[in-house]
């Protein structure tokens, strides 16, 4: 069997899926009446928001068309330029498919190849999704918006894939755009990546013009997947006979109520056994069987097993959750030695999520776990509010994905939340603090540093410096990239999930990418701002903020809830508080707001669906003491 695995990676929007809807297209993948935009893009919410969030694989079938061009060779290093590491890049030293791929050019004949291709996000906050799909695969497009260039993710996700010795193919896309600017791009890719500039394919995937050359380069560029212990795929195309030990790499996984968890793998090792054979998690140390194997087409398509080099999913009839985890091996034999694995993700982000009626606390339990398969960046543990009850302290890698996983346990598994607002984990005297009601005065405090990465055109330098400033940045160096510039500073995590993402896309007009990392924990002179609710503490909504801008803080936030909270048939005052002293108050008055009140007359229908809509509104809220707090009330603390 001719294999080759890939991925493809890029910045936010850069026409990753679309691509892969034209490779799906060209190679007849999926029936022509059953094709839709961004088909890989399964996921409610990726159709409703146009992004992807998790990775997809799918399987094509590719026939050489016999004539195969001339065939470009990689560089034997690439040379990072910009940061200065030399990365080895050629990883075909040993290709028998080269060999392959010269016999066909003889020949003029037609072969057929397996290409397993793997879409990837492209959003920062997604960045797991693209390190598992790489440690999967030996090759990655890297696609470039030919109206773009190189964006701040281009640069993340490109790196990390030479880091992973993959073979890049980098291609420019869009081409068919008026604005598109594909020379300067090559120069971009050639500076930044050290590619040759003839090795640079264009493409538009939208068109689909220089894809079929695409998919004879990925043949001919992407290398002949390789097992790590022995190497039991053959020139003559047929696997080895001897018995192997088989091993997978577990690179996400589902659950199904029938087949119990399906593990999306990489066959690294041997073949599936046969149905019904024990299957051993060597991490995990957990048992399961083989109820199926299948490959994904894009949808799951049961088949007779997988051998090595194969990218595919095995159910495993295995019924708790948390027995199976991404980057464990799954094999044959309980004393096989493990794959390497992932390194396991660090959350930056935390969110209480609690159940709005109370006795959903079990069932909002169980989706968690059941989410988590399908998120292995999303983390969760126990948690006990004052105010709002039972619920679970949980860990996201950005605010993006917090929003994400809080659509979809709402959506696909229909459990209704009330969400704090976002807040980061401090060191307190060394603990690990990641709830702010629990910080006590007078303690030491630590928060987290971010390096940040921008990427944005020259004319907006001076917005962004000032933007960066007013959230306690400090300034590193800047790059010149053509008239795109890279801009690296150091700034307090917690100054990022306040609205900093947003008033960085305003102040560069949409145009400002970003890409950052966990630096260390610093020192901060923070205070803990309390809000009571008619004499009531509600823990939920306290914030750690930095002192200086306590104060103000306070203010707007009482401010804030006074729009929000609904009102009561009696007086509500809303207070901020500092360690007992009280910096703002402000007051509801009473009676219920009357939402008929503008509609004089008419249609009965009319007034009774405004009714309903408030009533439906209610339902995200939550009862403290006598007030009824609403989800917004939370989002007061980002916006404040
Ligand atoms: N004109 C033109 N538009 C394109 C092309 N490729 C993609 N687009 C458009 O670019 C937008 C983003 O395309 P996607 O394929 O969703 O981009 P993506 O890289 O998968 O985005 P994420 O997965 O969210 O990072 C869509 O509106 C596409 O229609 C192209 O070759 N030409
Ligand atoms: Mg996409």
């Amino acid at each position: 069997m001719n294999i080759r695995n890939f991925s493809i990676i890029a910045h936010v929007d850069h026409g990753k899926s679309t691509l892969a809807d034209r490779l799906i297209e060209i190679t007849g993948t999926v029936p022509k009446d059953k094709l839709q935009p961004q088909l890989l893009d399964s996921l409610a919410l990726e159709r409703e928001r146009g992004i992807t969030i998790k990775l997809a694989p799918v399987r094509l079938r590719y026939k050489t068309s016999g004539v195969i061009p001339a065939k470009a060779r990689l560089p034997e290093t690439g040379t990072v330029g910009q940061a200065g590491i030399q990365i080895n890049t050629s990883s075909s030293e040993l290709d028998p498919d080269s060999l392959r791929v010269a016999s066909i050019r003889r020949d003029d004949r037609e072969e057929e190849y397996i290409l397993n291709l793997i879409d990837t996000p492209g959003h920062v906050d997604f960045s797991y999704e693209v390190s598992r799909s790489l440690a999967a695969v030996e090759g990655a497009i890297l696609l470039v918006d030919a109206t773009q260039g190189i964006q701040a993710q281009t640069l993340a996700h490109g790196l990390a894939a030479l880091e992973q010795n993959l073979t890049l193919i980098p291609v420019i896309n869009k081409i068919d755009l008026p604005n598109a600017d594909i020379e300067s791009v090559k120069k971009q890719l050639a500076e930044t990546f050290g590619f040759d500039e003839g090795e640079i394919l264009l493409v538009s995937g939208k068109t689909g013009e220089g894809v079929e050359n695409l998919l004879q380069t990925i043949v001919e560029r992407i290398p002949v997947p390789k097992s790590p212990g022995a190497n039991v795929i053959h020139l003559g195309g047929g696997s080895d006979t001897t018995p192997r030990g088989f091993r997978a790499l577990i690179f996400d996984s589902f659950y199904d109520p029938f087949k119990g968890v399906v593990a999306q793998v990489r066959i690294m090792e041997g073949e599936t056994p046969a149905v019904n054979s024990p299957l051993y998690f060597l991490q995990t140390k957990a048992q399961g069987h083989v109820l199926e194997t299948g490959f994904f087409a894009p949808q799951l398509t049961p088949n007779d097993g997988l051998k090595a080099g194969e990218i595919g999913y095995i159910a495993t009839g295995i019924k708790e959750p948390d027995l199976v985890r991404v980057g464990d091996t799954i094999s044959s034999a309980p004393d096989a030695q493990p794959l390497p694995g992932y390194k396991e993700v660090k959350p930056m982000v935390f969110v209480g999520l609690f159940p709005i009626d109370a006795d959903e606390y079990f069932e909002l339990k169980e989706a968690l776990a059941k989410f988590r398969l399908t998120d292995p960046a999303f983390s969760y543990m126990p948690e006990h509010s004052d105010a709002l009850g039972a619920g679970f302290r949980c860990g996201f890698l950005g605010l993006l994905h917090a929003e994400v996983v809080q659509e979809r346990l709402s959506g696909e598994f229909n459990v209704d939340l009330l969400a704090t607002a976002p807040s980061v984990e401090y060191l307190v005297d060394g603990e690990i603090l990641t709830n702010p009601s629990q910080l006590n005065l007078f303690q030491s405090i630590k928060e987290p540093w971010v390096k940040l990465r921008i990427f944005v055109p020259q004319t907006y330098i001076g917005p962004v410096m000032e933007l960066v400033q007013d959230k306690r940045g400090k300034f590193v160096t800047m790059q010149h990239f053509g008239v795109a510039v890279e801009m690296i500073y150091e700034m307090p995590l917690s100054e990022m999930v306040s609205n900093f993402y947003d008033r960085l896309k305003s102040v560069s007009s949409g145009f400002a990418s970003l890409d950052w990392e966990l630096l260390d924990f610093r020192e901060v002179d923070a205070v803990r701002v309390d809000i009571m609710v008619s004499g009531e503490k509600v823990d939920a909504l306290s914030t750690i903020v930095f002192r200086p801008k306590a104060e103000g803080f306070g203010r707007r936030m009482a401010e804030k809830l006074k729009e929000v909270l609904p009102r009561q048939n009696f007086t509500i005052a809303i207070q901020a508080v500092i360690g007992g002293t009280i910096i703002a108050r402000e007051t509801i008055s009473p009676f219920r707001k009357d939402v008929t009140a503008k509609l004089y007359g008419g249609d009965r229908t009319r007034k009774d669906k405004l009714l309903e809509k408030q009533k439906k509104g209610k339902k995200k809220m939550k009862m403290v003491g006598r007030v009824e707090i609403p989800q917004e009330a939370f989002l007061s603390i980002l916006k404040s």
